[in-house]
């Protein structure tokens, strides 16, 4: 199964907007409550081609209709079956700290599969609101959690940040062990295998031109690297 990710947030965070910038989709009735109490599932492409099921979410933190609980209720299980959660703040409301620390909460709340851990990546949403000053704060902030995974600062209406999201996002969910390699500067072909067939998440040359890559390969492709190319693996 493709690996999933859950879009969690408070009420207005934009959730949907990242969605739909995320997935390309039609845009959705923004406001409706029940545009999103069905979880909306697609498959997004992340770089290296590998798919994954992103599903958008109703706010956590708003007063639920008593006849609505139920659907809430599959909606976290959803949550806490996800491989990745992105928590999606609204980082220009005055309110962002506190809302934050609600969704945390009801996270804390949602049990983990057996054998999982929980990933969870902030997204700081609508940077193009903030004051120059604090943006370049925040922004530098995040790209510093950015390392880690753990936050990356975007605005879903103006598009920005949402490439170096992705890019941290498959990276997040990607599973496949990580190879080091040394390519000699001649081997463009081996070059050209590995970021065909495996997700390149490091690359330095040294002084003489050889290339150290650190590479993602599903089990079955570093068996067919090893037969192709003995001698390559670090
Ligand atoms: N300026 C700005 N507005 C945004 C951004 N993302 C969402 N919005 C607006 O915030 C409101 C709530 O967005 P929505 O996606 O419906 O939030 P949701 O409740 O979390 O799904 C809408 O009016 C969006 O147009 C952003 O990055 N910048
Ligand atoms: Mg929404």
């Amino acid at each position: 199964p493709f690996p999933s990710v859950a879009l969690v947030g408070y009420t207005n965070a934009g959730k949907s907007t990242l969605f739909n910038r995320l997935t390309g989709a039609e845009v959705m009735a923004k406001d409706l409550l029940f545009a999103t109490l069905d979880t909306t599932q697609r498959t997004i492409r992340l770089p290296q081609g590998r798919p994954a099921i992103i599903a958008d979410t109703v706010g956590f933190v708003s007063d639920l209709p008593h006849e609505l609980v139920e659907s809430f209720r599959a909606t976290l299980e959803e949550v806490g079956e996800a491989d990745l959660i992105l928590h999606v703040r609204d980082i220009a409301s005055p309110d962002s700290a506190a809302q934050a620390k609600d969704v945390e909460a009801v996270l804390e709340q949602i049990p983990t599969p057996d054998g999982k851990t929980r990933r969870i990546l902030e997204v700081w949403n609508k940077i193009d609101l903030l004051e120059p000053e604090t943006r370049e704060t925040v922004v530098g902030q995040a790209e510093r959690l950015a390392r880690e995974g753990t936050a990356a600062a975007v605005s879903a209406w103006t598009g920005e940040g949402i490439e170096a999201l992705r890019d941290t996002i498959a990276s997040l969910i990607d599973d496949d062990p990580e190879t080091q390699l040394t390519v000699e500067p001649h081997r463009g072909d081996l070059l050209a295998w590995l970021y065909a067939n495996g997700r390149v998440t490091g690359r330095e040359t040294d002084d003489d031109g050889r290339v150290h890559l650190t590479v993602r390969l599903h089990p079955a492709a570093l068996g067919r690297l090893e037969r192709l190319y003995p001698d390559v693996i670090d």
